[in-house]
């Protein structure tokens, strides 16, 4: 009866334990706890990034405490309240804005809990308050995303080209980035001009709702159409064909993510180029968060790195697509 006496040592050691005051979890090595809080669900890129850190948690053996902050930065600051209240090893966002986030950060160094930012970054006058940055170089996606329109209006030469741009959620980082990096790029040709930019959120309904107002306003003055997501994108895209045009032909579409939809409306003729941006961050960010708490160095950022994908390319690298 082997099983029989191995409970029953079981239940002496135990026993022993609780009289000298020690808990069986103490013995085992305790879990890492993350406390996570997320911007929302406002597109495909955001579901895949989701999905991504929830996975690599499990596969880790951290103990996350996910928050869905809905895309406002008051949720966001009360989940970080929260995840300092329950004392978790450390904590990990990508913040929805830039700016903003002094106090709270403070809040979290002085209960001595390391904050790692993913995905954005936010606008603080000391470094010391978080640990790490993880996430994309927003202003090269949108550098690449210009490139490739100056490419392109090289054989045009002559024409002047008139962009509008659907902006991303206002104040946040890749929104701003993402503008100033196409700018730069683009000011190599004095015949592109943006015309119209305003914020589509991010997500799918708003950016149809702008291109139709963009629509409206300009007319058939609109050469190209420069998205700062693909969800954004893939809305105005409906926009486009419901006032009787065709994107990707009359109207170009360049947009920034790289998502499957993206891919399939490249491979249906109706966008013309997406820049990659990697959502799958979370094994970096479980791996990151050991070396943090384990107090070993990490570099204060930590790049993706990524493709651009023009629309001749779509069918072929489709099956690879992982997000
Ligand atoms: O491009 C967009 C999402 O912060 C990089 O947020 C992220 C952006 C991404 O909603 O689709």
């Amino acid at each position: 009866m082997k099983f029989a006496r191995s409970g029953v040592l079981a239940s002496l050691a135990c026993a022993f334990m609780a009289s000298v005051g020690v808990t069986q979890a103490a013995v085992a090595a305790p879990a890492l706890s993350m406390g996570f809080s997320q911007v929302g669900a406002e597109s495909e890129w955001r579901s895949a990034n989701s999905a991504s850190i929830k996975d690599a948690a499990k596969k880790d053996g951290v103990n996350l405490k996910f928050a869905d902050a809905q895309q406002k930065q008051e949720n966001q600051v009360k989940a970080i309240r929260s995840f300092i209240a329950q004392k978790v090893d450390v904590i990990a966002f990508s913040p929805v804005v830039e700016s903003g986030w002094e106090t709270v950060l403070r809040e979290a160094k002085a209960a001595n809990i390391p904050v790692i930012l993913t995905d954005r970054a936010v606008n603080v006058s000391d470094p010391s308050l978080y640990a790490t940055f993880i996430g994309s170089d927003f202003v090269e996606e949108g550098r690449r995303a210009g490139r490739w329109l100056l490419e392109r209006a090289r054989k045009t030469p002559g024409q002047s080209i008139n962009i509008v741009e659907l902006q991303g959620t206002v104040g946040s980082a890749p929104a701003i980035d993402r503008k100033r990096g196409f700018e730069q790029e683009i000011a190599a040709n004095p015949k592109l001009k943006i015309i119209r930019s305003q914020s589509g959120d991010f997500t799918r309904a708003k950016g149809k709702e702008v291109m139709e107002a963009f629509l409206k306003a300009q007319g058939k003055d609109i050469q190209v159409l420069y998205a700062h997501n693909d969800d954004m994108a893939i809305g105005a895209i409906q926009a486009i064909e419901e006032a009787g045009l065709r994107p990707g032909v009359d109207i170009l579409v360049i947009s920034i993510d790289g998502v499957k939809g993206a891919f399939e409306a490249m491979m249906a003729g109706k966008m013309n180029v997406t820049v990659e941006c990697n959502p799958l961050l979370g094994p970096q960010l479980m791996q990151a968060a050991r070396d943090v708490v384990g107090h070993k160095p990490v570099p204060k950022r930590i790049t993706t790195v990524e493709g651009v994908f023009p629309a001749e390319v779509a069918a072929r690298e489709f099956p690879n697509r992982k997000y």
